[in-house]
């Protein structure tokens, strides 16, 4: 299955995936999603949302239990960072059928559209249209760098965006949601465990500051006649990193567009998007509102005019204990030692849902912690140890 799907989406340059939204490379990861279905005699079905599912079992029956994660990357992403839950969900299932156990509550597995938001710069598009935290008014509104929206983008791929929106009753279905997730840091090379146990997700957010100036001759013009716009955004990026440091929390910086990006022309705007998390929503809000009275007061210096959009936000999320409890008794019994409980500034459709229903996230050990880069990596062992751990999880929920 890994296989299969590896060279799917990548760029043969960059080692990296660009996989994104209703382009050719998301159809491709589809197409191969539903091969993997009904390679297995499950019920393939796309909701309203374009989110996939492939279900054991009757998905009307309710109490489900479910496990899957994302196939879209974020641009030149690596392997792991989504594709790793989707292809365990099934490996998990293949082990249960192989251990011949006996289900006695639906068994899904599901493919959240549009996790990442590359395109349309929006995280989790699937989930949360699912979950009624973004409306379908909201998402027809969202577009690409080229000024595609996502209803035209989701035509062309051929599926209908008038259907796009809550999905209340789908959701009332499923008793358990459970995501196998490649960790985006060290803690567990760091514990020296292939599995861990997800507690938390930091709270999180994307601002984007549109800052003004004055185009003009990047030749011809004195310094003392400028209103470079590329200055003060240079200066907040600077502020960002004090702001972050200030408060132990993170500030990036990582996407900039720039009008009209010519080498030679001082630019008339330059648009810097700025993701801000942090281990509580104090600290967050201390760290944006710092960094956003630093870019004020530059631009104000500046004579630059300074916009600051609110794009996309996640609260935190504490993962339902009972179920996180669940899995560290079911796991812990393996070699006595506990799984480790640990927390994460990664956003996940489990935290999107975890406000809809019960969720619970396993992580897979990544030794150099590196994600969002063709540098992803997890070892074979341990991604065998996750997909063991997740069939047990699976096990102790849907099949006693
Ligand atoms: O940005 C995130 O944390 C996730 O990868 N969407
Ligand atoms: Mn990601
Ligand atoms: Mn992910």
């Amino acid at each position: 299955m890994w296989r299969e799907l590896l060279p799917v989406g990548r760029n043969r340059d960059s080692g990296g995936y660009r996989r994104y939204a209703w382009t050719g490379a998301d159809a491709d990861c589809r197409a191969w999603f539903r091969a993997q279905a009904e390679a297995r005699g499950l019920t393939y079905e796309v909701d309203r949302n374009g989110n996939q599912w492939a279900w054991l079992g009757d998905p009307l029956a309710g109490d489900a239990v479910v496990a899957g994660s994302h196939l879209d990357s974020v641009p030149d992403g690596g392997a792991f960072d989504g594709p790793l839950g989707v292809v365990s969900s099934f490996a998990a299932l293949d082990e249960l059928r192989h251990r011949g156990v006996e289900f006695v509550r639906p068994l899904a597995i599901s493919n959240f559209g549009d996790e990442e938001g590359a395109r349309f710069g929006l995280a989790c598009v699937g989930s949360r249209l699912a979950a009624g935290q973004l409306t379908a008014e909201a998402a027809h509104r969202l577009r690409d760098g080229d000024g595609i929206t996502l209803p035209q983008a989701m035509e062309a791929a051929g599926y209908d965006p008038g259907t796009i929106g809550p999905d209340p009753e789908r959701l009332a279905r499923i008793g358990a949601f459970v995501e196998l997730h490649v960790e985006q840091g060290r803690a567990l090379d760091l514990t020296g465990d292939p599995v861990g146990i997800a507690s938390a997700i930091w709270p999180h957010g994307r601002w984007r500051f549109d800052f003004r100036g004055e185009a003009n001759h990047a030749g011809t013009t004195r310094l003392a006649d400028r209103r470079d716009p590329m200055l003060t955004y240079a200066e907040t990026v600077l502020a960002a990193r004090r702001e972050a440091e200030l408060a132990g929390a993170v500030a990036t910086f990582g996407k900039i567009s720039v009008e009209p990006n010519g080498v030679n022309a001082i630019p008339s705007l330059v648009r810097g998007w700025l993701d801000s998390r942090a281990a509580d929503q104090a600290a967050l809000d201390t760290v944006v509102t710092g960094i956003e009275r630093a870019a004020r007061e530059h631009a104000e210096r500046a004579g630059i005019d300074l916009d600051v959009v609110r794009e996309s936000f996640t609260p935190v999320v504490e993962f339902e204990h009972a179920l996180r409890d669940e899995l560290g008794r079911i796991l812990k019994g393996r070699d006595g030692r506990p799984v480790p409980v640990l927390g994460t500034g990664a956003g996940h459709d489990a935290g999107i849902l975890s406000a809809s229903v019960p969720t619970a996230m396993l992580f897979v050990r990544n030794p150099t912690g590196v994600s969002h880069s063709p540098a992803e990596h997890a070892t074979e062992d341990d991604c065998v140890a996750g997909v063991i751990a997740l069939a047990d999880v699976l096990e102790g929920l849907a099949c006693s």
